[in-house]
């Protein structure tokens, strides 16, 4: 990479990587090093965006929502130029007050008290899921537990039609390609959408969820008026797109973090209790959501540098949680860590919504391998899954041992 310290028409210090290309998904950290390195905010001369890969700098845009917008879209696209390429998220894309009403729903949906009447179902499939890998010894980490698990219990606890689950994972991978680029991994994904996109549109029906789900509980808010009867299905969406494949990737990180690093497994087993802190951490130090953009409604001074108005900035939230002015031993995972204040959850007005179910699913999982499991070997070759947003693996080969 080459930072050359002047660009026409920006003052950020200048970079040509990019980071939605395979090569710097093999291996970001040093290019977020990089990053960091060069200023409060670069200017990603490819794409014409500004960046943000400090932790202060992506705190502080994560919580200006009047300065930096949602409702232009939070990839790549700019939703005032130009035609989102579904109907925009009621939640993820819209500010405040609009998107108030709409999270107010969901928060509801997956509040605490929601959250305590799960627990004892995910619980115990947490514990079949790893009695029954126990019995095979070998397997592969990713689709037979990072995916497996997840997809025993959120479809059900939305009350998804059983028929088609299959477009889940693959829905939701558009979803994260799409706010990248125009490059490879997007445009093929959305050109394969359609029968993803149909199936999750139907599915999303108050007709089509079970009752007692969180999409039957979204549609019960159109009886009260909280939000519309057109409203709802849309909202349901965003839990089909935002449900299954976070968690997927969060515990996926969680497992490959504590297959890699021994020691912290050890800390682990011998006090199952740090289970939902061992996920956090793996949050932290994975980030499974890379990246988010923001679009500024005002020129804004950043760190010193001038950024116009109506402009993409880019958020790595990945580099914000390794930044040695924000965190000791970044590099480290250290499931002992004070993790709080990371933004693998992002921040502010649109903190995720799911992060009390995200955390159920991933300590109760966690506690019971270190319940149940001895050793985690990684015992063939691992492979990535490329995403523009999203970071984790295909495949984990792993054997255990009870
Ligand atoms: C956080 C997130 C990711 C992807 C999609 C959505 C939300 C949505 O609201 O559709």
């Amino acid at each position: 990479m080459s930072i050359a310290r002047t660009v026409p028409g920006s003052r950020a210090p200048a970079s040509d990587v990019d980071p939605f290309s395979i090569e710097f998904f093999e291996d970001p950290h040093r290019i977020h090093g990089e990053l960091r390195e060069a200023g409060p905010v670069v200017w990603l001369s490819r794409y014409r965006v500004h960046a943000v890969a400090r932790y202060a700098e992506v705190h502080a845009v994560l919580n200006d929502w009047r300065t930096f917008c949602s409702s232009r879209g939070v990839g790549m696209d700019d939703y005032a130029t130009g035609k989102p390429w579904r109907p925009r998220s009621l939640v993820l894309e819209t500010d405040p007050p609009e998107h108030d009403r709409a999270r107010a729903v969901l928060n509801k949906v997956l509040s605490p008290a929601a959250m305590k009447r799960l627990r004892e179902g995910f619980t115990a499939a947490a514990e079949r899921k790893v009695d029954e890998l126990l019995e095979r010894g070998s397997f592969d980490a990713i689709p037979d537990l990072a995916e497996a698990y997840p997809l025993s219990v959120f479809p059900d606890a939305l009350g998804m039609p059983q028929e088609g689950r299959e477009h889940v994972l693959p829905y939701a991978a558009v979803v994260f390609n799409s706010f990248g680029p125009d490059n490879d991994l997007r445009r093929e994904a959305l050109a394969d959408a359609a029968p993803h996109m149909a199936w999750v549109a139907e599915s999303c029906q108050r007709g089509s969820l079970a009752p007692g789900g969180f999409g039957a509980g979204i549609h019960a808010a159109t009886d009260t008026g909280e939000i519309t009867p057109e409203e709802a299905p849309l909202l349901v969406r965003s839990l089909f797109s935002a449900g299954v494949d976070t968690t997927v990737n969060g515990i996926g990180a969680a497992v490959y973090c504590l297959a890699r690093f021994p020691d912290q497994w050890r800390k682990l087993r011998a006090e199952p209790s740090l289970a939902r802190a061992a996920f956090e951490e793996a949050v932290r130090f994975e980030s499974p959501v890379q990246t988010f953009f923001r679009t500024t409604t005002r020129p804004v001074e950043i760190g010193g540098v001038e950024v116009g108005e109506g402009e993409k900035v880019l958020m790595f939230l990945g580099a914000a949680n390794r930044d040695p002015r924000r965190w000791e031993r970044p590099d480290e995972y250290d499931i002992a860590r004070r993790t709080s204040g990371h933004v693998g959850f992002g921040s502010g007005v649109h903190m995720c919504v799911g992060q009390l179910l995200a955390r159920l699913e991933g300590e109760v999982l966690l506690g019971a391998m270190a319940r149940k499991i001895d050793s985690i070997e990684i015992t063939g070759p691992v492979r990535r899954r490329y995403n523009n947003t999203l970071r984790g693996l295909a495949s984990l080969p792993i054997t255990v041992e009870a």
